[in-house]
């Protein structure tokens, strides 16, 4: 038996048969240049299962009409199936209310909303914010202009050359003027889990609060928020099998309900007045205007699609994926891996030396691979790291080791072009 079949073998016998799994994907059936896709873009984009497709295809056919509105028929189907994807992503996540689940277009889109609606009304000049050296852009740019704004400063958490971050260090910063922590529970380019448990018991002992950018956790591993007791998490519905255009953002009741409304208009009032306007309870505070309402139920269908499969389950396959992917790349001459820490999530970070990722990119895509190559929204880290970019191999539920194999023989044949 073959190492590859070894692995496929003991993941079906753990209950995880990503024959079926691959079934409900019916985009893997693409062909690339004449080639099996193997889809490593995961990170950037996962894929979409049948069963989301067809939740969509139904409420566009017999549900579909503005919600929180109406008096008729349409009106209540589609509100009932928009607040019951709110109830599915509280489930999903262990929120303690479904109040406490606010629908976004996405992870950047959540975290603009906390950095006004809680900077707004809690920090001011003087006052500093912790994020860390491997931020996402979407976790950095925010605070940046909120601490323009406010004359506060923006503090940066150090890691080491694994990609671990420095928590005597970070215990250090924390201080009475921290008025938040916003740190990544998953390194989009490294694949570093955060001792996130730990930072946030850290940042409460100081009165902190701390917000969690889970675009990268959510898919990949069981997240419950009461456990963690994070006061904010951020995730994005299409890097979890769902659509685009719409996220969460997980608050504690107590602070989403003494923050400031993000964006005003219609749905998130209780009376307007040209004098003075009072505001609805959470969530609607928080959403204004006409939501994403296909797309929230889309993405309620997808957390009870990836449930149905298991999140442990995914966890321990793409955690075997992930050290089959990192053994058979190390075995390859001249190719860096970025990013190995103790806990680490299935992304896998690399350059080929003497080829630009950009190239390496292009010619992986001739091979039938789909990979991110460039920055990846993270600068800073690409700094820290002392190169302008990686390719990124990020791998999901439906990838398999034949597709690694895929993998390792595209990086050879960029070797033999680049000779
Ligand atoms: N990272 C990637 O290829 P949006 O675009 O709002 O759905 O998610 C932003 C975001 C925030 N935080 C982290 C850790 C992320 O990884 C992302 C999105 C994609 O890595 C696109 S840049």
């Amino acid at each position: 038996m073959g190492a590859n079949e070894a692995l496929n073998t003991q993941a079906s016998g753990q209950g995880f048969d990503v024959a079926r799994v691959r079934s409900d994907f019916p985009i893997l059936d693409v062909r690339v240049n004449g080639k099996h896709l193997a889809y490593f873009d995961n990170g950037a984009s996962a894929q979409v299962p049948t069963q989301v497709i067809n939740r969509l295809s139904r409420y566009h056919e017999s549900e579909h009409s503005n919600i929180h509105r109406g008096v008729h028929y349409l009106s209540e189907m589609a509100t009932a199936a928009y607040e019951q994807a709110r109830s599915r992503l509280k489930k999903f996540i262990n929120a303690a209310e479904d109040r406490e689940v606010i629908f976004t277009r996405g992870t950047t889109n959540t975290i603009n909303l906390v950095a006004q609606g809680f900077g707004r009304a809690f920090v001011g000049a003087g006052d500093e914010i912790i994020v860390s050296q491997m931020e996402h852009h979407s976790n950095i740019v925010p605070w940046q202009m909120l601490c323009e704004e406010k004359g506060a400063t923006l503090r940066v958490i150090p890691m080491d050359d694994s990609g671990q971050l420095l928590l005597d260090e970070y215990q250090k910063m924390l201080n009475s003027r921290t008025r938040l922590v916003a740190v990544t529970h998953v390194s989009n380019v490294l694949g570093t889990v955060n001792p996130v448990r730990e930072m946030i018991e850290l940042a409460h002992a100081q009165g902190t609060p701390v917000l969690l950018d889970g675009a990268q956790g959510v898919p990949h591993m069981r997240v419950d928020v009461q456990d963690l007791d994070c006061d904010f998490y951020a995730f994005s519905g299409h890097k979890m099998c769902g659509p685009t255009g719409i996220g969460v953002l997980y608050g504690k009741a107590e602070l989403l309900e003494k923050m400031q409304p993000y964006e005003g208009g219609g749905s998130m009032i209780l009376s307007v007045s040209f004098e003075k306007t009072t505001y609805a309870a959470i969530p609607d505070k928080f959403e204004a205007g006409t939501p994403p309402i296909a797309a929230a139920i889309g993405l309620g269908e997808a957390a009870e699609y990836l449930e149905s499969i298991g999140m442990d389950a995914i966890t321990s396959y793409e955690d075997e994926l992930l050290g089959y992917a990192t053994d058979a790349l190390s075995g390859i001459d001249g190719v860096r891996i970025f990013g190995n820490a103790s806990d680490k999530a299935s992304v896998l970070s690399f350059n080929i030396e003497g080829v630009h990722a950009h190239d390496v990119g292009t010619i992986l895509n001739d091979e039938g691979v789909a990979v991110r190559a460039g920055h990846h929204c993270a600068q800073p880290l690409m700094k820290r790291l002392g190169v302008p970019a990686t390719v990124r191999a990020s791998l999901y539920l439906y990838n398999t080791t034949e597709e690694v194999d895929q993998l390792a023989g595209a990086i050879r044949r960029v070797q033999q072009i680049f000779g």
